[in-house]
């Protein structure tokens, strides 16, 4: 086994082996207001704290940039920005604990919003600007939001009659009329002066939902408390430091664009690029050139796409800005590790965790030699195990559930609405993952699958159950089943297993329609890549769709145990 040294340079942190040994979370308090008086609100913690020190006041906190245009913004301006979007909310009855939904593309207004929405307490809920009108639909209504942020372009997808909670919409590129807010109009003659709400660490932060195997996403609950992770990691994770100039290309529809594209970076006082636009690999690899990109923390699936375009498109940009580079998702191919060490001059340092992990858990952290195709080692203060289902912790390299004991800073707070829900995660104190794993006798861990049937697309889970379920509300499909299947660039695609309504036959024109049906009503990345159509969905005696039998038969793979089949 080839292994890699650790990242040269001097890091925030260099003995994590020791650290691990002696450290306790309450010592990270130590580094915020709260410690001292009490009360926090995580969004002073980010913005105002740098804007009222005169050292950082004029730094740059925020560098946009999509195509042609750019923003750039101080952590003064930030504050003020978003102070004008919390007086904004104010006014319009927006207070404490009331869930307050971003749907809206990447840009500096989304930030202002963002911070906006949590000096008032309130719960922020970010969207993929990607989503059609059902997977809105679902999100709003399962979090009872009051107040929607929104843009002229998305607004049409969303269903105000289907929506009784949904008190006030405010959109940006659109003006005032009974039914809506002008977003530039409230925000022009909003204060810059806002006294945050005063909270606890167990207030609630941020809503986030995910897809799991069955049912509709669930809202991953957060607290304010997620922070002291968010700080913790920013700083010995991703080894972010004062001057350092921070690019996470994760949308924050996703839990690595709030974790990482808003927390750890400006806890940590870093500047943090901001890219719109569409993903090529000229664009990005023009952003790190210009912007001189030191720290980057981007996914397997877009370094897959940026080896796939050759090394001579890495070649044409200096990126000889870039200090250390992670990636967060899905696993990360050790074929990726070697072709980034060769064309960029770095390794890429993979880190695990998840949407209800709320941060990183376990990580290649900068000074840790680098074992290519294993996720690292648990950050200090975090013990994962790989346990069986009586939760047992296994010995090395026995497969098993990947597994955490609970009570660290980031752990979501509940399943919105499904207190049972979150519950189902937990066996004798461990935090189940979903996720099967190894650990060698180093204490690296290898991640193995999924242990669901949660398809990992491009890095986006994607649960079967929320695709079967639209599918079958087109009039051609009877029933259906989706499955995850492996694919060299996006790690998974979906593949739908389909059985036709009578009057309705296979064609070229009707798999369209059905791939479109998804993508208008759900989202792109939800659409099948491949529809079979089939005469019958393999079921159990209890009506439950065996994916597991359709994947091993799809694959070539034994059947298993097929003895709960119906006939
Ligand atoms: C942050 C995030 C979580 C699931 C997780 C696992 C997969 C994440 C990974 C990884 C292999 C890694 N995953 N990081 N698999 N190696 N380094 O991705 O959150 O969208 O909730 O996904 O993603 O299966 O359980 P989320």
């Amino acid at each position: 086994m080839k292994m890699l040294a650790p990242l040269a340079g001097k890091h925030n942190v260099t003995d994590f082996e020791a650290l691990r040994r002696s450290f306790e979370w309450s010592q990270m308090e130590r580094n915020f207001s709260w410690f001292n008086t009490g009360k926090l609100n995580a969004a002073y913690e980010a913005v105002d704290r740098h804007a009222e020190n005169p050292a950082k006041a004029d730094q740059l906190a925020l560098i946009y940039q999509d195509g042609g245009t750019e923003e750039k913004w101080t952590f003064k301006q930030m504050k003020e920005r978003s102070n004008q979007a919390a007086n904004m909310l104010k006014a319009l009855g927006v207070t404490k604990g009331d869930r307050v939904f971003l749907f809206m593309p990447r840009c500096p207004d989304f930030y202002a919003s963002f911070f906006g929405i949590l000096k008032n307490g309130a719960v922020a809920g970010p969207l993929f600007e990607a989503f059609m009108e059902q997977a809105v639909e679902d999100r709003l209504k399962d979090s009872g939001a009051s107040v929607l942020i929104t843009t002229a372009e998305l607004l049409p997808r969303v269903n105000r009659a289907n929506l009784p909670d949904l008190k006030e919409v405010v959109v940006l590129g659109c003006e005032s009329s009974d039914m809506l807010h002008d977003y530039t109009e409230l925000m022009d003659k909003a204060s810059t002066e806002f006294e945050p709400v005063w909270l606890d660490k167990e207030d609630g932060m941020l809503l986030h939902y995910t897809s799991g195997s069955t049912g509709k996403p669930k809202g991953v609950f957060h607290a304010h408390r997620a922070m002291i992770q968010h700080y913790a990691t920013g700083k010995w994770v991703l080894d972010l430091q004062q001057d350092d100039i921070y690019w996470c290309t994760a949308d924050p529809g996703w839990v690595t664009g709030t974790s990482y594209g808003i927390f750890a970076p400006w806890l940590n006082g870093a500047t943090n690029v901001i890219a719109g636009g569409r993903f090529t690999p000229e664009a990005w690899y023009s952003i790190i050139e210009k912007h001189k990109v030191t720290v980057w923390y981007t996914a397997p699936t877009a370094l897959r796409k940026l080896a796939a375009a050759g090394d001579e498109v890495a070649h044409s940009h200096d990126l000889s800005s870039l200090r250390h580079v992670l990636s967060v998702g899905e696993p990360l191919n050790p074929e990726i590790i070697y072709w980034a060490e060769e064309v960029y001059g770095k390794r890429i340092h993979d880190t695990w965790w998840m949407t209800e992990t709320g941060a990183m858990l376990i990580v290649n952290h900068p000074t840790l030699p680098i074992k290519p195709g294993a996720m690292g080692k648990p950050i200090p203060g975090i013990e994962a195990a790989v346990i069986d289902d009586a939760g047992n912790v296994l010995p090395p390299y026995t497969s098993g559930n990947l597994a955490v004991k609970a009570g660290w800073p980031s752990m979501m707070k509940t399943i919105w609405g499904n207190q049972e829900k979150f519950d189902s995660y937990f066996i004798n104190g461990w935090y189940v993952s979903g996720d099967s794993a190894k650990v060698d006798e180093e204490g690296y861990f290898w991640f193995e699958g999924r242990l669901d049937d949660v398809i990992n697309t491009s890095g986006k889970l994607v649960g079967p159950f929320e695709v079967e379920s639209k599918l079958i509300e087109h009039p051609a499909v009877t029933e259906a089943a989706v499955i995850g299947k492996p694919d060299e660039e996006r790690g998974e695609i979906i593949k739908a297993f389909i059985t036709l309504d009578k009057g309705h036959k296979d064609s070229v024109e009707l798999r369209e329609e059905l791939r479109l049906f998804i993508k208008k009503g759900l989202s792109a990345h939800a659409a099948p890549r491949e529809i079979e159509i089939v005469t019958s969905i393999p079921k159990t005696r209890s009506g439950k769709i065996m994916r597991r039998l359709l994947r091993a038969k799809e694959l070539g793979l034994p059947l298993g145990d097929t003895s709960t089949l119906e006939e």
